[in-house]
Parts: C-alpha cells; sequence; structure tokens
C-alpha cells in the first residue's frame, strides 16, 4: 500500500493477509450495523461481502429479521449454510440496503470497479434497485482515479466474444479473455468476461456508456452512482465515506 502524507514524501507499507482481513471485516462490520429489523438485503460477493453475511448471521441468531437477495451462487450457499434467510426477486423487486465488496473505490466520488471476482451482472441489477448500497472495502481498494492498476471487466455474451475484442481495443483497452485453467471462465449467468486494462478512467460515465454501447456487452463493471456509503477498513479504524 503506497501512502503519501505532505512533505514527508510517500511509503510503502506492507499489509499481511491477516492485517488485511482485519481490515475487511473492521469495514463489514461497520457495514452491517447499518441493518434494520425487517429489511430486505442484497448481499454481496467476495471474502469482504461473505464476512458481512458471517457476521450479519451473527445478528440473525440473536433474533434480527431480514431476507437477503444473494448476488452469487458462493453467497447463497453461504448465507443458507449460516441461517440468514433468503428470498428472491420473485417476491421483491425492490432491495432496502444492500452490501457489497469493491475492487476499486474512487475517493471523491464512489463511483466503484467491480467484478474480479465475476460476480457483476448480478450485483449490478442488485445495486441498481436498491435504496442504499453499502460498500466495505479494505483500504487498498481507495484510488484517486480509477483504472491503471486493476483492469476493468466487462461481462459478454460467449458467442462472437472475439468480436467485442476489437471495439474494446479501439476505445484504448487491452482486452484479454478470462480463463479458469484452459477454458474460459463462466459466470453464475453462464456468460464470459473480458478484462480491460486500460488507463487511469478519467470520465467513468463515458467509458462504461462505450463500452455498453458494443453490441455483445451485457455489462461493465464500472459502479457508476451506485454507492452511498464506503466503509474503509484502515489500521487506525474505519473511515466512512458518504
Ligand atoms: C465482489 O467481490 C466483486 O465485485 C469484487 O470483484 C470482489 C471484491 O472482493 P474482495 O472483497 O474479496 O476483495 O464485491
Amino acid at each position: 500500500l503506497w501512502q503519501c502524507a505532505g512533505r514527508g514524501g510517500c511509503h510503502v507499507t506492507i499489509l499481511s493477509s491477516s492485517e488485511l482481513d482485519g481490515l475487511k471485516h473492521a469495514a463489514a462490520a461497520r457495514a452491517v450495523e447499518e441493518v434494520e429489523n425487517g429489511m430486505v438485503l442484497g448481499l454481496g460477493s467476495g471474502s469482504t461481502a461473505e464476512i458481512a453475511v458471517q457476521v450479519l448471521a451473527e445478528r440473525v441468531a440473536k433474533g434480527l429479521r431480514v431476507q437477503g437477495i444473494p448476488t452469487s451462487a458462493k453467497t447463497a450457499a453461504l448465507a443458507r449454510r449460516l441461517g440468514v434467510p433468503l428470498t428472491s426477486f420473485a417476491e421483491h423487486h425492490h432491495i432496502d440496503l444492500s452490501i457489497d465488496g469493491a475492487d476499486q473505490v474512487e475517493r471523491g466520488t464512489m463511483n466503484l470497479i467491480k467484478g474480479l471476482g465475476g460476480d457483476l451482472l448480478r450485483e449490478k441489477i442488485v445495486a441498481s434497485v436498491s435504496d442504499r448500497m453499502i460498500v466495505a472495502v479494505d483500504e487498498t481498494k481507495l484510488v484517486d482515479h480509477l483504472g491503471g492498476n486493476r483492469p476493468l471487466p466487462v461481462e459478454v455474451v460467449s458467442f462472437g466474444w472475439q468480436t467485442v475484442f476489437d471495439h474494446l481495443v479501439a476505445i484504448g483497452c487491452v482486452p484479454r479473455l478470462r480463463l479458469a485453467g484452459d477454458t474460459p471462465f463462466l459466470t453464475d449467468g453462464g456468460n464470459y468476461i473480458v478484462d480491460c486494462t486500460i488507463a487511469e478512467i478519467p470520465d467513468p460515465e463515458m467509458l462504461d456508456a462505450n463500452i455498453s454501447a458494443i453490441v455483445g456487452v451485457i455489462e461493465t463493471g464500472l459502479f457508476i452512482a451506485l454507492a452511498s456509503k464506503v466503509m474503509v477498513g484502515r489500521p487506525a479504524g474505519v473511515e466512512v465515506i458518504e
């Protein structure tokens, strides 16, 4: 983690994986504090969101009544195992609060890059119908500008995925089909993911619109103006951005 402070210049802090887990836990637990009785919740995916499900399960065991809509098969299985009641869009078209992780959070705007875990489409559907979306991250995810060191995941239809590449290159991305071993990685929806390496993104909204306009693209991992609050786990405590 690069940290820069005034005239002190910049230095690199190396966080061990257990320190990182502690930061994720603190952020996730703070996010779960916002859950109230009777809420329909969006349950995110990834390691931080899974910690949130664990913390939520502890509150459910003590009598909290909530129902969750999971964003992945993995989160659904975890919630079932821990006794968090699940529901679906067949019963509820609207979510009170969703809690999810992210791969990058732009500090000034709370715009996000998500999808390195592979669940961006379901996550975006859930976020888009949530009254509030709380993002829980460790401080390594916080950036001044999206892009740069993390690729932008784009979910594409498997048929003709090669044709999407040419458009992405024209937009300025270096696309790469995500693999699981020797075969294409498949999302829960049965689609492919193209990871686009791109320099810093000056206008995420425009990039999102340009990529979304490509035939064959289902969704991008850019989450624009969807987060209402970000809980950032830092060694000194949880920073709340809103
Ligand atoms: C989900 O999990 C994804 O959108 C994102 O790619 C990933 C973050 O996972 P972690 O919390 O394990 O870093 O939120």
